[in-house]
């Protein structure tokens, strides 16, 4: 039987090999899995602890506040705020930059961005959703973290990872050494590393979109998807699975675990796409990239891209390295047509 190792054990071990390491980052990690399993238990009754149903509270975006929503991001500020380790944090749910009580915040090395619940709209359907998470050195020198500690590009990210919350709950994460997935047992309460070193199979089998856009798509990403579907016939391939969740994290982690893409691209509606950068799509491509795959926004790596604004959206293409890379080769073939 193989040696159990928890996710503190796992972070400890991490740590270990930083002799320069206070503790410091390590907390911070264990602050967030923590949180996971906050809203892990509160997700898995949802129904029966009449969490779900709206808030009545409209949210940044404009949409309708679940109750879970606010649950979850409640969670991770709590967790965080008074912990000494956080400068500054920002949230999907939140509009601008969330303040560090100023006696706890001068002394905080690290900046937490967070989609605390994302793909919330689901839960009323019992879909997978998922919490994604980016943490950042600040680059402000002291006092209170600003908001320019919270637009850093991807590139810059110190760790980034999500928690999908489905018929178990998985934290999977990165601190750029790899990335290594544990999995909740409840009757334990201990993440249990049970995917370690996860990496992008050679093989892809699956594609994620919501092909009712697909009309408005770019020439460019439609010729794409009839390649990943085998019906280019200037491009002969095989064809690929489709599966779409409607949750982010779902497709991800499924993508990553049996090789695949998900592309959430611009149309004529939303021409800069439907996806956060800051705390949505830079965490992501940050856990892809260590897993050997890719982000793009079909023109520029999604690391790559210096933010403008904290809710700012991003056309994103991420998976398989190569999948992702030919999205790029489709869209510039086609698109500057
Ligand atoms: P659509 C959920 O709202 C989300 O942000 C992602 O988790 C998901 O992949 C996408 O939007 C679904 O959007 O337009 O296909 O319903």
């Amino acid at each position: 039987m193989d040696r159990l190792v928890t996710i503190e054990r796992h972070i400890l071990n991490q740590e270990h090999q930083h002799p320069e390491a206070t503790g410091v980052f390590s907390n911070l990690l264990y602050d967030i899995a923590l949180a996971a399993k906050i809203i892990a238990r509160e997700t898995r009754r949802a129904g029966l602890a009449q969490l779900l149903g709206m808030a009545g509270r409209i949210n940044v975006q404009g949409e309708e506040q679940m109750k879970l929503d606010a649950f979850a991001n409640e969670t991770l500020i709590r967790m965080n705020a008074e912990s000494g380790r956080i400068a500054v944090m920002a949230s999907e749910e939140s509009s601008g930059i969330i303040p560090i009580p100023e006696a706890h915040c001068c002394n905080g090395r690290y900046v937490l961005l967070f989609d605390p619940l994302d793909g919330s709209s689901n839960v009323e359907a019992n879909v997978s959703v998922g919490t994604i998470f980016g943490i950042y050195r600040r680059i402000s020198q002291s006092g209170p973290g600003t908001l320019a500690d919270c637009l850093q590009p991807g590139r810059a990210l110190v760790a980034a990872g999500y928690v999908v919350y489905s018929t178990s709950t998985m934290l999977v994460y990165t601190t750029g050494r790899g990335v290594d997935g544990f999995t909740l047992d409840p009757t334990l309460g201990e993440f249990l590393l049970t995917h370690p070193n996860l990496r992008y199979p050679s093989k892809a089998n699956y594609y994620s979109a919501n092909q009712g856009n697909q009309q408005y798509w770019s020439a460019g990403v439609q010729r794409y998807t009839r390649w990943l579907q085998g019906m280019d016939p200037d491009e002969p391939s095989n064809p690929m699975a489709a599966r779409y969740v409607g949750s982010l994290v779902a497709d991800f982690h499924r993508n990553l675990l049996a090789g695949g893409v998900y592309y959430y691209p611009a149309d004529i509606h939303n021409p800069s796409g439907k996806l956060r950068l800051v705390y949505e799509s830079a965490p992501l491509a940050f856990v892809a990239q260590h897993a050997g795959g890719l982000a793009s926004d079909g023109q520029r790596r999604i690391l790559d891209i210096e933010p403008d604004s904290l809710h700012q959206r991003t056309p994103l293409f991420i998976g398989n390295r190569e999948l992702v890379e030919r999205a790029e080769q489709y869209i510039q073939r086609y698109d500057q047509l």
